[in-house]
């Protein structure tokens, strides 16, 4: 089955990757390992939920005022008793609670905030389409901010000590970085172990694929519709393909193995933008950039943005260097459109 190969689980590339951390001893893969036993959990629930009285939702609404499905109320579950039992997690922070929880806080082995979107894209969970989990790791601040929990966690997702997100698809991949490269591992049901399967993964500099909802071009302002029309048009070099599966993980993981352009930008139903800074722009942008791409709001870098609430929405643009320039290059023509 794996003749020859060298079998790699998550667990031990952590490990080998911990050496990266200066006085981490052990704690940081231990931390990485609740969510990978989380991802477990969520991922066996999600494969069966048309066999369980998992569909469909809770008939109440989360902090975002989105209807709650029961499968993100089960995930976000997972993550935070995984989590929770991590000595070296102060925080946790989630799209589905509207503040962040402490945990051992005040313990000074308490090190890193662990924020994430538990099932991203779950409105597609009854249609069977991919969904995902993503998750950013703060360390905790220096000094006299060291005991403010927003301090903590409204950091810009540049100071992101690690990142990455859980696809839930044909197969179940978690992918992370710990800022040395980006690195792919994939569930194998029968061990019951997420096994490298895509190491060191490079975003091709150069794609043939945009992503975008194109049911709001009428709404997007300049560049946007002007830029996807110069991507049909083949004016890049080459004609695109649409390709928008609605669930920002899927979209974006295509994105990095393939190359091409995701956007969601503002909208005049969502003038910043649909996405959240915290749990779903950051970890996605630190993960391309660790990959050769580039991430940012329409304007400027998303990893500096600095957070000032932390259900804050982005617009987002992520992709390979050729497009993202080009879109770069359209922006101006943003600025002289609103003058
Ligand atoms: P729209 C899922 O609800 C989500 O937050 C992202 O995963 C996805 O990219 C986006 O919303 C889809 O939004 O407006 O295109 O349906």
């Amino acid at each position: 089955m794996y003749e020859g190969q060298q079998l790699r689980t998550v667990q031990q590339h952590i490990l080998q990757e911990q050496t990266r951390f200066p006085g981490a001893t052990g704690e940081f893969s231990w931390l990485l390992s609740g969510i990978t036993l989380a991802a477990k959990m969520i991922q066996s629930k999600v494969r069966r939920a048309g066999l369980t009285d998992l569909l469909g939702s809770m008939d109440q609404t989360n902090v975002q005022g989105e209807v709650q499905q029961k499968l993100d109320v089960y995930s976000n579950e997972a993550l935070m008793h995984c989590l929770s039992l991590r000595q070296s997690i102060g925080i946790l922070a989630s799209e589905e609670n509207e503040r962040p929880i402490t945990v051992n806080f005040k313990s000074p082995s308490a090190k890193y905030a662990v924020i994430f979107d538990p099932l991203d894209g779950s409105s597609n969970i009854d249609v069977n389409v991919s969904v995902g989990t993503t998750f950013s790791i703060l360390r905790r601040p220096e000094g006299e901010d060291s005991t403010d929990v927003e301090k903590w966690v409204l950091q810009p997702g540049a100071t992101q000590v690690a990142a990455g997100y859980v696809v839930y698809g044909s197969s179940t991949i978690l992918v992370y970085s710990v800022g040395n490269g980006v690195h792919g591992f994939t569930l194998e049901p029968g061990v019951g172990a997420f096994l490298l399967s895509h190491e060191s993964i490079k975003m091709p500099s150069q794609g043939t694929y945009y992503s975008t909802n194109e049911g709001y071009v009428d709404q997007m302002p300049a560049p946007y519709p002007e830029f996807i029309q110069d991507l049909r048009q083949g004016k890049l070099g080459r004609p695109y393909s649409a390709r928008y599966i609605g669930s920002m993980v899927a979209d974006f993981h295509r994105t990095l193995l393939k190359g091409g352009i995701f956007l969601y930008p503002p909208t005049e139903a969502q003038s910043s933008g649909k996405l959240r800074l915290l749990y779903e722009a950051n970890p996605i942008a630190f993960i391309a950039e660790q990959a050769g791409g580039i991430a940012t709001d329409g304007n400027q870098r998303i990893l500096d943005i600095q957070p000032t609430t932390i259900h804050q929405r982005t617009p987002l643009v992520v992709g390979s260097q050729v497009e993202m320039q080009a879109f770069a290059n359209a922006v101006p023509a943003m600025a002289e459109s609103v003058n």
